[in-house]
């Protein structure tokens, strides 16, 4: 029977914009996702699961159900409704007071600065492709770190990938941009500047806890054994994990990611420029991240493509639909001995494992890592308030138990956050793609533990996987 380490956490993932709804309530600030969703008219993010109001009856179920941890966004536009300016009392009690909850049933709050939702305000001036929101993120992290004392763990940014890609790349992000890869490294670059001034800030400032970021890896193989295939897989790592962790550790890029940017940029028409200045910011805060937080779902594998860009998110679990295949990069392909879920992601549990000891392996100073993010999406079945939810076991015990070998093999790894806590929206999804251990009758609000919860219970009381 594997087990995971006796001090380990068993988090629960959440995200401010995904759960709380009340996106109009407590003079919070709007967010470039009301507009968006709103003329997609496919869902919308109120109320959402109501944690802005059900916040007691979540960390109550944390507490009940084992749940050490909890992962958590603030809204950016309830504290500062325009970005900058004068802070809304309101955002800020509305967080002491979930803190407060927190610390009663014996919850660790680990707090994430930027879940996605840059406000509307500061978006509309390009987001991080404007320098200028470098400054407006690192005076709200600063004014957060001064007023919120009860947080002792904190991440400056979710993903920052994925809010490249999905904003410049596929378009299912605000604005909705496609194929920009001009953007996309432009936007990489800023928001790991920004992210190191912030260390910086936060460190300098001598601010009790730790700090770190968040980021979003998906392991790349090659699919088969040609040399084309090898090279299509360095370069889709290059952009999506490489970039990141040499951003985060190294301080700035390697002659070898240069030259894979280089490449890249040649097929997509694309150019980047980088200062110095950066490269300081960003050499000083490569010793100074406490943690690193992995947000890890599934991996793929890459095959040479060449032609032109094609992509369609599947985006409503039709399993089979997806396609990816990028000019000069890559095209990924599904694989019949690997199973996936309904939204194409494999379920590959080797994925983490190599991915953790390759961390260990090139950037030995890392200190340590949370998994913030792992789960299965899945269309849960609900019956008389009774969800088995046998596929979401599965593919956990998979991925605690890769956790687990990875530990085993030298990797410090000491806390998990499964997302998601309870049923929320997903960004590009809607309210079907279901994570949650707690499910969301939305229309009541009523909260019902899944099967997995139970079992999540079982594991994390007695660190055993079964
Ligand atoms: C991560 C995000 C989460 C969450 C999760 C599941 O990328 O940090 O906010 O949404 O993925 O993804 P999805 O909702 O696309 O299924």
């Amino acid at each position: 029977m594997k087990k995971l380490p006796e001090h380990f956490i068993f988090g629960g993932a959440t995200a401010a914009y995904q759960c709380e709804g009340a996106t109009k309530e407590g003079g919070k600030g709007a967010v470039a996702w009301d507009d968006f969703l709103a003329e997609q008219g496919r869902f919308s993010p109120d109320p959402a699961s109501d944690f802005y109001h059900q916040y007691p009856v979540d960390i109550e179920l944390c507490e009940k159900f084992g749940v050490s941890g909890l992962r958590l966004s603030i809204a950016w536009s309830r504290i500062f409704p325009k970005g900058t300016g004068e802070p809304n009392q309101e955002g800020i009690d509305y967080y002491h007071a979930i803190f407060k909850k927190c610390q009663e049933h014996h919850v660790i709050p680990f707090v994430t600065l930027h879940h996605f939702d840059t406000p509307k305000a500061l978006f509309d001036q390009n987001d991080f492709l404007n320098r200028d929101n470098i400054d407006a993120f690192a005076n709200y992290a600063k004014f957060c770190f001064e007023e919120f004392t009860e947080v002792a763990y904190w991440s400056t940014f979710n993903e920052i990938y994925p809010v490249a890609t999905n904003q410049y790349l596929l378009g299912v992000f605000p604005p909705g941009i496609k194929f920009d890869f001009t953007k996309i490294i432009m936007c990489l670059h800023n928001m790991m500047v920004a992210h190191a001034k912030t260390v910086n800030i936060f460190k300098e400032n001598g601010y009790a806890g730790e700090i770190g970021v968040v980021h979003s890896l998906e392991t790349k193989y090659a699919n088969s054994d040609s040399e084309e295939d090898k090279h299509a897989a360095f370069l889709e790592d290059a952009l999506s994990i490489r970039f990141l962790l040499e951003a985060t550790y190294l301080g700035r890029y390697t002659e070898e990611l240069l030259g894979a940017l280089d490449e890249i940029c040649e097929a997509q028409g694309a150019t980047y420029e980088f200062l110095e200045e950066d490269y300081i910011e960003m050499e000083k805060a490569s010793h100074r991240n406490d943690f690193l937080g992995i947000n890890h779902y599934h991996s793929h594998f890459c095959k040479a493509y060449k032609g032109p860009n094609e992509i369609y998110h599947n985006g409503t679990g039709d399993k089979g639909t997806s396609v990816y295949r990028v000019n000069g990069i890559a095209e990924r392909v599904y694989r019949d001995d690997i199973p996936r879920t309904d939204w194409d992601w494999l379920i590959y549990p080797d994925g983490l494992y190599d991915l953790l000891m390759r961390i260990k392996k090139d950037y030995p100073h890392y200190k340590k890592i949370y998994i913030t993010e792992n789960g299965m999406g899945y269309k849960d079945d609900f019956e008389d308030g009774v969800i088995m939810d046998a596929p979401r076991i599965d593919y956990l015990r998979q991925y605690l138990g890769a956790l687990s070998d990875a530990i085993e093999d030298g990797v410090n790894v000491e806390g998990y956050f499964l997302w998601s806590l309870m049923d929320m929206f997903s960004w590009t999804n809607g309210y079907n793609k279901r994570y949650g251990l707690f499910y969301v009758d939305f229309e009541t609000q009523k909260r019902y533990p899944k099967e997995s919860a139970y079992w999540y219970k079982f594991v994390s009381e007695t660190k055993t996987i079964i």
